[in-house]
């Protein structure tokens, strides 16, 4: 793990203000703006684009949104992402908003490269993976500029009031064999882009609905995902298994998750 002096280095602090909070329990999601620095964006680039490279070829329409698209528990992959994810910023913003007990429960890059032009359907992060306590966070960090050109975020805000919804299976119209996308019915008329900055943050609820369009320009969009929730949160899609990933605050009721800390 890095020493506290290299993750001010790479990594920038701000806790929430109360005002902040009140806001994102209105909204369901915030902006945090720039959480690295410039060294952290190069780095994180650098570490995130030879994992890629390692695993990935160039965007192949034929592929499938997975293959072009995905990289997950990149923070096996790439040391600045482990740190980032288990010791950086996000933590403390996890903490502020779910509590005391707090564990990763997903990284992974989603790279919409150039030339991707599928778009991600209006859905809750909680419609692919339900989690129980209901309170998880989904945090997007830029690796470039994302715009409505090259597929950035929309959201509805006010969403992560309603609740979990029901999501429809769809088949995408430009990834046919993807059958197991989910879509959820909103009100377009609400929604609202979320261009970010490389080296931003975006984080939303577990029931905040959210879309991406497909990448229409000629930059790619990298965005590096992390998810986290409460330590005893469970898999309500899998007979409410606990969710493993490591503990990074807290305490556990799951021996499991206990565990899983040790195993990474
Ligand atoms: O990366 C995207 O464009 C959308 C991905 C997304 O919304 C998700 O993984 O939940």
């Amino acid at each position: 793990m890095m020493t506290n002096e290299r993750l001010k280095q790479f990594f920038q602090h701000r806790p929430l203000t109360e005002d902040q909070l009140q806001a994102y329990a209105e909204n369901g999601y915030h902006r945090y703006g720039p959480i690295l620095t410039i060294s952290g964006l190069e780095e994180m680039r650098r570490q995130c684009m030879a994992a890629w490279e390692a695993e990935k070829e160039g965007f192949d329409p034929n592929k499938t949104w997975l293959e072009n698209a995905l990289l997950v528990n990149i923070h096996h992959k790439a040391s600045i992402v482990r740190d980032y994810y288990f010791a950086g910023p996000l933590v403390d913003v996890a903490q502020q908003i779910i509590g005391a007990n707090i564990k990763g429960a997903t990284s992974q890059l989603t790279f919409k490269m150039k030339g991707n032009t599928r778009p991600f359907l209006w859905h809750q992060d909680n419609g692919y993976g339900e989690l129980d306590p209901y309170n998880a966070i989904s945090c997007l960090t830029a690796l470039d500029d994302t715009d409505e050109e090259n597929g950035c975020l929309w959201l509805i805000p006010g969403s992560n009031k309603e609740g979990q919804r029901k999501h429809e299976q769809r088949q995408n119209a430009v990834d046919p064999k993807y059958k197991m996308e989910l879509k959820t019915e909103v009100d377009e008329s609400k929604a609202v882009p979320m261009p970010m900055k490389a080296g931003d943050c975006l984080f939303f609820s577990c029931w905040t609905v959210h879309k991406s369009e497909g990448n229409l320009s000629n930059r790619d969009r990298r965005i590096l995902f992390l998810r986290y929730a409460d330590a005893d949160a469970v898999e309500v899609y899998n007979d409410r298994k606990p969710r493993l990933g490591r503990l990074l605050r807290g305490s556990t009721r799951f021996e499991e998750v206990r565990q899983f800390e040790h195993d990474l």
